[in-house]
């Protein structure tokens, strides 16, 4: 059975947590058949895709004869156990603590606030507007972002990529969160160390696979 025929991921063109993934299996070097989850439609909420995840959130990653693996996080864990090579965690065990932590920072306290599930109900029962949702954004992408950069700028572990010369899951978090940044239009603003690692992420060709305007379904 091919990796094709194996897995199927529930995707959507601009989503931070799917573009993980994506990047993932681009750079193990698995293909995957994806199946388009429409949220600016609301498909996640459809019974079909809520009895997949009963969060309403993709991705969700489908290995054929399993259940679905939610969490993009556990289906990053789930890639490099499967495949270790090229391996996303570096081996110390500090080391490895470190990207994690990154990547937490990122994908734990940055993205899920940013989520369209909060925008709905910020801007319904929370009675935002289009421009106290901008300054929602702008807040918290900018807070995470800040704290991100100072331990990259300061912390002697950062090199050309977030942690030493490997690329690291870290990298990947670090690049799906700029990559929605730039979906919204959200500046980086006195971020120098997070744009010469981006520089020279975009340059890779598992992150320009995974460009967000590069997806089915993306505005042309
Ligand atoms: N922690 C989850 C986050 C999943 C998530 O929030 N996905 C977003 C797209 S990036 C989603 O489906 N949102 C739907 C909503 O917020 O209603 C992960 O990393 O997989």
């Amino acid at each position: 059975m091919t990796d094709a025929d194996r897995f199927e991921l529930y995707a959507f063109w601009r989503t931070s947590a799917t573009y993980r993934v994506r990047v993932a299996m681009h750079l193990k070097g698995m293909a995957v058949k994806e199946h388009l989850v429409n949220i600016d439609s609301g498909e996640h909420r459809s019974p079909e895709f809520l009895n997949i995840n009963p969060l309403g959130a993709i991705p969700a990653l489908v290995d054929k004869g399993h259940a679905p693996i939610t969490q993009s996080m556990a289906i990053l864990e789930f890639l490099e156990e499967l495949q270790p090579s090229p391996a996303l965690l570096p081996s110390g065990l500090h080391a490895r603590a470190r990207v994690r932590s990154l990547a937490g920072m990122l994908v734990s306290d940055t993205h899920p606030l940013v989520t369209p599930r909060v925008k709905k109900y910020l801007t319904t029962t929370g009675g935002f507007d289009d421009a106290a949702w901008r300054a929602w954004q702008l807040q918290w992408f900018g807070t995470g972002m800040q704290a991100v950069e100072q331990r990259l700028v300061t912390e002697p572990e950062t090199g050309t990529y977030c942690h030493g010369e490997v690329l690291s899951m870290a990298d990947i978090c670090l690049a799906s969160v700029v990559a929605v940044m730039r979906v919204f239009k959200i500046p980086n603003n006195n971020t120098p160390t997070i744009d010469r690692i981006m520089h020279t992420l975009d340059a890779l060709p598992a992150f320009k696979l995974a460009d967000p305007m590069r997806q089915v379904g993306a505005p042309t």
